[in-house]
């Protein structure tokens, strides 16, 4: 591809990113990386492994350094195409944080303070509330305006976060004149939101250790045992209904991997019990994310590869966000000779 952004037509730009804190789960797959495949073709994407995000919860060093790589790796692997796609690390581009500044000051403390993600991970990081995780949606909206994006494709729970992008960007072209795109939330409804199988009320997320999760890479016993031992209800039944948490969210991981309609699950396992149907589900996810596993591998072996694809790809980053950022800074009075 081109990527030039203004040699061809104009096409509509995409952006998001997932945090390199932990191991990627099937969450993260089935609720981003996997929807993103097909918008590669009819948008200008940019695909970024959000490392600044990362270190508002603390992070090992060199296992941070590890899974940024291998970030890269699982999207190259699910199928992005490098060649038609801007893949990169954000700290690798400095407008982020250059930007993220500037937007800090027009954006409220009350407006930050109702975020319910900031308010669940203070919850989990009582002993860490730092200022970066209450300012982390203001970052999230840099990398969002800094590209002139359309839309942003990721799970429900990154609407508010989006939301609150478009009324920065709102605000800033309100006190001076139109300076960003206002985003807009893509979220397919297809996406299931996964939750975690050791509590089935809370989302599947890659920085639970509890055995709640089930990472991408993942060994097959491993994914088939963890999906074994899914908390579920008392009944026997395998069908949707209220109060079945545990069994309405492994019907939707075995719709999203096997591609059936949840009718066509139900009728699937009429009659069976659920420890049957748990099998089935652990077999049909580590069936389907065998093939990424292995391409996963290759490009991991691939360290030069993977080292210039992401120099190139912040290059085309910077040139592209460096045009926002220059108008920012003349609009909001910075000298600059
Ligand atoms: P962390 O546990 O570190 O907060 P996370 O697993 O919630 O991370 P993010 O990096 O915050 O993942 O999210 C990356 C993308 O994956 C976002 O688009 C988010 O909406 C999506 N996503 C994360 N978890 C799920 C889930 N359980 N179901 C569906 N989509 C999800
Ligand atoms: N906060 C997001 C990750 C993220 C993101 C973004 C997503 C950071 N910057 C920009 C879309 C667009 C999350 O998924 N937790």
């Amino acid at each position: 591809m081109d990527k030039n952004i203004n040699s061809t037509e104009k096409k509509k730009v995409i952006f998001s990113g997932i945090q390199p804190s932990g191991n990627l789960t099937i969450g993260n797959y089935i609720g981003a990386v996997r929807n993103w495949i097909d918008l590669q073709n009819e948008y200008y994407c940019y695909f970024c492994v959000v490392d600044l995000h990362a270190i508002t919860v603390r992070q090992v060093p060199a296992d941070l350094r590890k899974r940024t790589k291998e970030v890269l790796a699982i999207y190259l692997a699910a199928g992005i195409d490098p060649e038609k796609n801007v893949m990169f690390v954000q700290s690798h581009v400095p407008a982020h944080a250059e930007l993220a500044w500037v937007l800090n000051c027009y954006t409220m403390f009350g407006e930050l303070s109702r975020m319910t993600q900031f308010k669940d991970k203070s919850r989990l990081h009582s002993d860490n509330i730092n200022a970066g995780l209450f300012t982390y949606p203001v970052l999230m909206a840099a990398d969002i305006l800094l590209y002139q994006t359309d839309l942003v494709p990721t799970g429900q729970d990154q609407k508010q976060h989006i939301e609150l992008a478009r009324d920065i960007a709102n605000r800033f072209n309100a006190v001076y004149s139109p300076t960003f795109v206002e985003p807009q939330p893509y979220i397919p409804k297809t996406t299931a939101k996964i939750m975690s199988l050791s509590d089935p009320t809370k989302k599947m997320s890659k920085s639970d250790f509890g055995g709640g999760s089930v990472g991408i890479l993942d060994s097959r016993d491993d994914i088939i045992r963890k999906i074994k031992r899914a908390v579920t209800d008392s009944g026997s039944e395998v069908c949707y209904g209220e109060g079945k948490d545990g069994i309405n969210n492994l019907l939707n991981i075995y719709t999203a991997f096997s591609g059936k309609t949840p009718e066509e699950a139900e009728k699937e396992f009429a009659g069976v019990g659920y420890g049957v149907f748990k099998e089935a589900v652990g077999e049909t996810v580590a069936d389907s994310l065998k093939e990424i596993q292995e391409k996963f591998k290759m490009y991991m072996d691939d360290k030069d590869f993977l080292d210039g694809l992401m120099e190139k790809n912040a290059e085309i980053a910077y040139s592209n966000a460096r045009k926002t950022l220059s108008k920012v800074y003349r609009k909001v009075g910075f000298y600059h000779p």
